[in-house]
């Protein structure tokens, strides 16, 4: 009986990692010992989140320290748990976060051959609301050279071997891919475990729905508005379409991923690049995007093909829907 079976046969991620990999002969069992870590830092990073409104006002024990010092920011104590995280499992080579200007090189004696670029909290400007936030990550490997140099991590997006998000939200889900397919995982709080919940995730081809700062558009350019305007007032009699936009990029994009439509942070005039940053926002979300069946562009070309030359570089960024994706790309091919 298949209820039964989900009930006493879990599908954890690290099981269905484990299977997957075993495709590979190749594989050492590496890739599984990175995302374990990785995993470590999202139920940390959960368990805090999920605390830090009543920290706020009570103040937990063992929050502030004795010398009454400010409590760390959550975005910067979950850098710290992810860097160590990432160090300690003794497989990555090349770390770049958000949260660092400089890219870390593991020393050593503990490298590995993985380059991991994340954004440990995205959206923290949104926690002291209880709004759903993320951490973002994407993996490299090595190209095959002495010394690793800032060149490995500053690859295009399509080189990426995974990509994923962990959303902080009314349940806590990890979205993966490892270039076959898109899975998600939710954990299960009272096994501490996430387990297979969405598995083949495929995104719509067409959505309802688009998500957007549209206090940004008096500073839009033709395409950008020319799309949203059709959005509302749909040229081939279609019924317009819903905005949903919270402003947390992993929020928007799951919703996107999920029920389809179109996600957009675009270039204005003071932005010419748009905000979201390439490498662990932009590329993880667009290689997610491909997978699921979606697209993800820039303005200018296939998102995943962007050749980095900053580590923390932005890029304006469309993806979604096969077809959304499709119409905005026409926009900007007219122009
Ligand atoms: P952050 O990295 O400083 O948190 O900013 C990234 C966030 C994304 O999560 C979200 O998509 C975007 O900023 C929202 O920006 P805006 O407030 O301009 O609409
Ligand atoms: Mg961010």
């Amino acid at each position: 009986h298949s209820a039964d079976a989900l009930r006493t046969d879990f599908m954890t991620i690290t099981r269905f990692v484990l299977n997957e990999q075993s495709k590979h002969p190749e594989s050492r069992g590496d890739f599984t010992i990175l995302l374990n870590h990785i995993v470590l830092g999202c139920k940390f990073v959960c368990s805090s989140v999920n605390k830090a409104g009543l920290a706020k006002l009570i103040g937990l024990a063992g929050e502030t320290n004795v010398q009454g010092e400010e409590q760390k920011k959550l975005d910067v104590l979950s850098n710290e748990v992810f860097m160590k995280a990432l160090i300690s499992s003794g497989r990555t080579c090349i770390l770049v976060s958000e949260e660092d200007e400089d890219a870390i090189f593991v020393e050593p004696s503990r490298r590995g051959r993985y380059c991991v670029v994340f954004d440990p909290l995205d959206g923290s400007s949104n926690i002291d609301c209880g709004v759903s936030i993320g951490t973002i990550f994407g993996i490299y490997t090595l190209k095959d050279t002495d010394e690793p140099t800032i060149e490995d991590v500053l690859q295009p997006g399509k080189n990426m071997v995974a990509a994923g998000y962990c959303m902080y939200g009314s349940s806590c889900t990890l979205v993966l891919s490892t270039g076959a397919g898109v899975n998600g995982f939710t954990l299960d709080p009272s096994l501490g475990e996430f387990i297979l919940t969405h598995p083949d995730i495929k995104i719509p081809q067409k959505g309802m729905i688009y998500s957007v700062n549209e206090g940004n558009a008096k500073n839009w350019d033709g395409p950008t508005a020319t799309y949203v305007d059709r959005c509302k007032f749909p040229e081939d009699g279609s019924s317009p379409k819903s905005l949903r936009y919270i402003g947390s990029m992993v929020a928007d994009v799951h919703r996107t991923l999920l029920y389809g439509g179109i996600f957009l942070y675009p270039a204005d005039k003071k932005n010419p690049d748009g905000k979201l940053r390439v490498l662990y926002e932009v590329f993880p979300m667009s290689f997610l995007m491909e997978q699921a069946g979606g697209q993800a562009f820039t303005g200018k070309q296939r998102a995943l093909d962007l050749v980095p030359q900053k580590l923390h570089e932005r890029s304006p960024i469309f993806l979604g829907s096969f077809d959304d994706v499709e119409e905005i790309k026409a926009l900007y091919a007219a122009e």
